[in-house]
């Protein structure tokens, strides 16, 4: 388990905040997840990789990439 961040854009509501968690839940069932609405930041604690990640939630309508 590692603590990725990934920069999403794309996120308006907390519908989108949901959909993210979820994605990233569909990847990694026992993700610990935190996203912040304001800034697009997505945190994930997750034994799948951050690129893995962000192709995800970019395959799910947003804009990720890891963040640096
Ligand atoms: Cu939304």
């Amino acid at each position: 388990m590692s603590t990725i961040r990934l920069d999403v854009k794309g996120m308006t509501c907390q519908g989108c905040v949901n959909a993210v968690t979820k994605i990233v839940k569909r990847k990694d069932p026992g993700a610990d997840v935190r996203v912040d609405l304001a800034s697009g930041r997505v945190e994930a604690t997750t034994a799948v990789a951050a690129d893995q990640l962000a192709a995800a939630v970019s395959a799910g309508g947003y804009e990720a990439k890891v963040a640096p």
